[in-house]
C-alpha cells in the first residue's frame, strides 16, 4: 500500500488512494462504519430469524457490504434509492435508521408497511428509498420511472438500483435498459454478480465474459469492478452519478463480489464449494478495509473496539424496542387495500 503524505484543510495528513477521489479520513471512517454496521445489523437479523421471531425470511448481503455502502455513499440525500434484497448497507447510508429495520423486519404495526411484509419490502419517500420490489427485474422499470420523472422536473437527482446476476437475464431487465439508454435517464444499474443465483453458478447463466459487455448493446457506459473494494465501488458510483447528472444517461456497474452465506437464513449454500468461500473470505470487505483504515492511523485497536460497542448498542437497544411493538390489529388487515368511502 502507497501513501503519499498529503495535507488536507483539517491538517490532517489524507492518504493519497483517499485523495485521489475527494476522500477525506472522515469519509473513510464513516464507510467503514456502515459497513460494519451493515454486517451487526444483519448477523442481529439472523439471530432474530433463530429466535422465530421474523415473520419473513432473512436475507443478508454479508460480502456485499462495500459494494451496497460504497455505491450509496456516493449519492447526494436528493437521490433516489431502490435496493435489492442484499443493500442493507444502502438503507443504512441513505439515512435509514435501525429501529425502522427491526420494526420492517419483526413486521411491526409501527412500521413502514404497517406490519404487511417482514424483509425490506417498503418505501420511505421522505428518504427517498423506493422498493424493494420481489420479482428479479421489476424494479428497474420502476426505477426507470422515476428517473425519467427526475429529468422532466430538471431536478438532477440520480437513481440507484441494483439487481443481481441471475435476475440480470430477466427480460425486464433489457426492457428497462433499452429504454433508459435511447431516453438518457439518469440510471445507475449495478450488477451484483456474487458468483450465485440461488444454488445456480455463473456458467449456468451467462456466457459472456463480463456482465457489463452488456452495455456495449445499449450504447451506454459498462465497468467491471472489485467489488470488495468500497473505494473503487464508491468511485464508479460517483463517475456513474456525475454522467448522470451531465445528461450523459445510464450505467452499468458490474460489482464482483460473493455471496458468504446462502440465498437466505433457510438455506446451507451446501451447493457451494468449501474452497471458493475459503478463497473469498481472504477478501471480506470489511477486514479489507480496515487493514488499510490502521495502516493510515485512522483507526487502532481501542478505536475498533469502541466504534464496535457504539453499533452493537444502538442495535440491541433498537432491537429490544421494536420486539416489544405490537403487531398490527386484526381489524386493520383492509386499510390501505380498500378506498374508504
Ligand atoms: C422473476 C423471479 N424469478 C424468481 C424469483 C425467486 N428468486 C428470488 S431471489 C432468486 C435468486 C436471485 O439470484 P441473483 O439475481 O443472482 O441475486 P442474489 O440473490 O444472488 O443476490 C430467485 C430465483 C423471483 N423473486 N423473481
Amino acid at each position: 500500500m502507497s501513501i503519499t503524505e498529503v495535507k488536507n484543510n483539517s491538517t490532517e495528513t489524507v492518504p493519497s488512494e483517499l485523495e485521489q477521489y475527494k476522500l477525506t479520513r472522515d469519509d473513510a471512517e464513516r464507510m467503514y462504519y456502515f459497513m460494519a454496521l451493515t454486517r451487526e445489523f444483519e448477523n442481529s437479523i439472523l439471530k432474530l430469524y433463530r429466535q422465530g421471531k421474523i415473520v419473513g425470511g432473512a436475507y443478508t448481503g454479508r460480502g456485499n457490504e462495500a459494494t451496497s455502502v460504497g455505491s450509496c455513499y456516493a449519492l447526494d440525500t436528493t437521490d433516489y434509492l431502490f435496493p435489492m434484497h442484499r443493500d442493507m448497507g444502502a438503507h443504512l447510508v441513505k439515512g435509514q435508521a435501525p429501529l425502522q429495520l427491526y420494526l420492517q423486519h419483526l413486521a411491526r404495526g409501527n412500521g413502514l408497511t404497517r406490519g404487511r411484509d417482514g424483509t425490506g419490502h417498503y418505501a420511505d419517500t421522505e428518504l427517498r428509498i423506493y422498493g424493494n420490489i420481489s420479482h428479479l427485474g421489476a424494479m428497474i422499470p420502476v426505477a426507470n420511472g422515476v428517473a425519467l420523472a427526475s429529468k422532466n422536473r430538471k431536478e438532477k437527482s440520480v437513481v440507484l438500483t441494483y439487481i443481481g446476476d441471475g435476475g440480470s437475464n430477466v427480460g425486464d431487465f433489457h426492457e428497462a435498459l433499452a429504454m433508459a439508454s435511447v431516453m438518457k435517464l439518469p440510471l445507475i444499474l449495478i450488477i451484483e454478480n456474487n458468483q450465485f443465483a440461488y444454488s445456480t453458478p455463473l456458467h449456468k447463466q451467462y456466457a459472456c465474459e463480463n456482465l457489463s459487455d452488456r452495455a456495449v448493446g445499449y450504447g451506454i457506459h459498462g465497468v467491471t469492478i472489485d467489488g470488495t473494494d468500497v473505494i473503487k465501488v464508491y468511485d464508479e458510483t460517483k463517475k456513474a452519478a456525475d454522467r448522470a447528472r451531465a445528461g450523459e444517461g445510464p450505467t452499468i456497474i458490474e460489482s464482483v463480489t460473493m455471496r458468504m452465506h446462502g440465498h437466505s437464513a433457510h438455506d446451507d449454500a451446501s451447493y457451494v464449494p468449501e474452497e471458493l468461500l475459503n478463497e473469498w473470505k481472504k477478501r471480506d470487505p470489511i477486514e479489507r478495509f480496515e487493514k488499510k483504515l490502521f495502516h493510515w492511523n485512522i483507526l487502532d485497536e481501542e478505536k475498533k473496539e469502541k466504534l464496535y460497542e457504539e453499533i452493537n448498542r444502538l442495535l440491541s437497544d433498537a432491537a429490544e424496542e421494536a420486539v416489544n411493538e405490537p403487531y398490527p390489529h386484526g381489524s386493520e388487515v383492509t386499510d390501505g387495500v380498500y378506498a374508504k368511502e
